[in-house]
């Protein structure tokens, strides 16, 4: 996987990126025709990572399509076969093998392939993105569905008895650290003696083990002196496991951690016990040229815009980011609100099959790849969904359930909406603090955001608000005479009342733009948006500023709230 640092000493790595044999597959034959057997010869290319929906011939594609490689080994090999992430559901054969298949576009997954031979390797993929009823995200979405192998493939040696990822979890008493690590030893062959160590910054214990066949845990504790992480000094540490078997073979995994509390008050979310003055922006992976499949420059462009913004936060709405923009987050402090992505689903929608366990298992998978990452500061179950429902009250209980299950260190949220369409919200009782999105001013003018605000409050008052939304459409370069809708001017006045609004409310712990840059839609479906984007972008989509831009840099300046 693509990391900001190396994540083993020990381990090889080959990159299968680049141009992949590609076939689109609209009528769904490719199975039936076993193109894992013989890929069709008639074939195009795409490349990897990326998606098919920015090149010209397959820019509305959404169907199956088939991607197939080969790679050369010199030598036999145990080895991982690591995908990113794949958009949306993936099927995975090697040599004609099926040997993983995988559901949502955003997490990863792997194959461990055990015994390859010397020689060449086929490897095919099937992908379909297409989008019904039962998917995450469902049909009318506000986002593009970008298809295709959009983050990096690798193929990873592995030795008999390897490592997975670590859980590292820690008790902070003031800067004393006591970290207990779960080591994963996974052992293809027969039981063995050997030794697991685990390192955090300079402080190293190592514990003599048995490892069966199958899969066993080990856990390691060791105490050690730390400097917090914060937003003005995001001190990171490195985390080594390594199992040493006792004929001399290691294994190594590295990630890295931030030592840091996040907890919430009535009022505020707090850092390290301080509250947090959260003042950012919702941000899509997305941009006319790669679609979601950002390269790791962009993203590093993409924060440098935001921070000399003066923000400190971004939400993924909707939807697990690249693991190397949490890593940049990360290193350069910056919080992040990630999501899964459940879109304005209601009790229907959740009882519909598939709906309510690829959620949880989309949420397990992004809770387990993401949680030493110290930028996470929370995990939002789902957006705008029918809150006031049955349906959907029962599937929020469920997801609160599975992400404490996993990470009992982080508070819960949840982006809602329900307020504002005059119900009553019933799942912001299984969370710590409200994510709250509205749009007065734009989509409705009835209300302010002054009494709005109030009137939340009262429903939950003993809960802090993040406004998680708010915003309006501009159109770059569209300037009016008296300041119109569509208007850069229009949007920069609005954004500039709402802030002030949300700073003067005490119980408003910050907010996150709606959004970052303007993002492709898709006019097929019920978003029939102009120049077929969302406009509400402080930068448009090839992050040229927009007035809202400057003006949110001069209130900034100031410091949030
Ligand atoms: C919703 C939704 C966003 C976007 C926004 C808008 O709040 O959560 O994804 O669609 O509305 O622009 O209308």
């Amino acid at each position: 996987m693509q990391r900001a640092f190396p994540t083993s000493r020990t381990r090889t790595y080959r990159s299968l990126d680049g141009r992949w044999e590609f076939v689109p597959d609209p009528n769904d034959v490719g199975e039936r025709d076993a193109y894992y057997d013989s890929f069709p010869a008639d074939h195009d290319g795409q490349y990897v990572p990326g998606t098919w929906n920015t090149t010209p011939e397959y820019y509305d594609h959404e169907d199956p399509a088939w991607y197939h490689r080969s790679f050369h080994l010199q030598e036999r090999t145990d080895a991982l076969l690591r995908f990113t992430a794949v958009a949306h559901e993936a099927t995975v054969w090697v040599d004609g093998r099926e040997v993983a298949s995988h559901y949502g576009g955003y997490t990863p997954f792997r194959a461990h392939l055990s015994g390859l031979d010397t020689g060449t390797h086929d490897v095919t993929v099937r992908v379909d993105n297409s989008r019904t009823p039962h998917s995450l995200p469902l049909p009318d979405t506000d986002w593009f569905p970008y298809g295709g192998i959009t983050r990096e493939v690798f193929l990873e040696t592995v030795p008999t008895s390897y490592l997975d990822d670590p859980t590292v979890r820690y008790r902070l008493d003031g800067d004393v650290a006591t970290v207990t690590a779960e080591v994963l030893v996974r052992n293809t062959g027969e039981a063995s003696n050997g030794t697991v160590t685990v390192e955090v910054g300079d402080e190293r214990v190592g514990e003599s083990v048995t490892v069966p066949s199958g899969e066993s845990v080990h856990e390691v504790e060791l105490g050690l002196d730390v400097e917090r992480w914060s937003l003005d000094d995001p001190t990171l540490y490195d985390v080594r496991a390594t199992f040493s078997s006792e004929t001399g073979v290691e294994d190594e995994l590295r990630d890295r951690i931030g030592f840091r509390e996040v907890d919430v008050t009535e009022r505020s979310l707090l850092l390290n016990g301080e509250p947090v003055d959260v003042a950012g922006v919702n941000r899509h992976e997305d941009h006319p040229d790669w679609g979601h499949a950002v390269p790791l420059e962009l993203m590093e462009r993409d924060l440098d815009i935001i921070e000399r913004l003066g923000c400190n936060t971004i939400r993924t709405s909707h939807y697990p980011n690249h693991p190397y923009f949490l890593d940049l987050c990360d290193e350069r402090g910056i919080l992040v609100l990630e999501e899964i992505p459940y879109w304005q689903y209601d009790g229907d929608d959740f009882a519909r099959e598939h709906v309510l366990e690829r959620g949880e298992r989309m949420l397990g998978e992004m809770i387990e790849r993401d949680r030493h990452h110290p930028s996470v500061v929370a995990w939002s179950l789902h957006n705008e969904c029918y809150n006031h429902q049955d349906g959907v009250a029962d599937a929020t209980r469920r997801l609160a359930e599975v992400a404490r299950e996993r990470d009992d260190s982080r508070p819960l949220t949840l982006a809602s909406n329900t307020d504002w369409r005059g119900h009553e919200d019933r799942c912001l009782q299984y969370v710590d603090f409200v994510c709250l999105n509205a749009y007065w001013g734009w989509y409705r003018d009835d209300r302010n955001w002054d009494e709005f605000l109030e009137e939340v409050r009262e429903h939950h008052p003993e809960k802090p608000i993040l406004v998680s939304e708010f915003g309006a459409g501009a159109i770059q370069n569209e300037r009016t005479w008296d300041d119109q809708k569509w208007s850069e001017t229009y949007q920069a006045d609005l954004l500039e009342r709402a802030i002030d609004t949300f700073d003067a409310a005490e119980y408003v712990t910050g907010w996150t733009v709606w959004q970052y840059c303007d993002t492709r839609t898709d006019p097929r479906k019920a978003m029939k948006r102009p120049k077929t984007k969302n406009n509400k972008g402080i930068v448009d989509e090839f992050r040229r500023p927009k007035e809202a831009y400057w003006r949110l840099q001069g209130m900034l300046d100031d410091g949030p709230n």
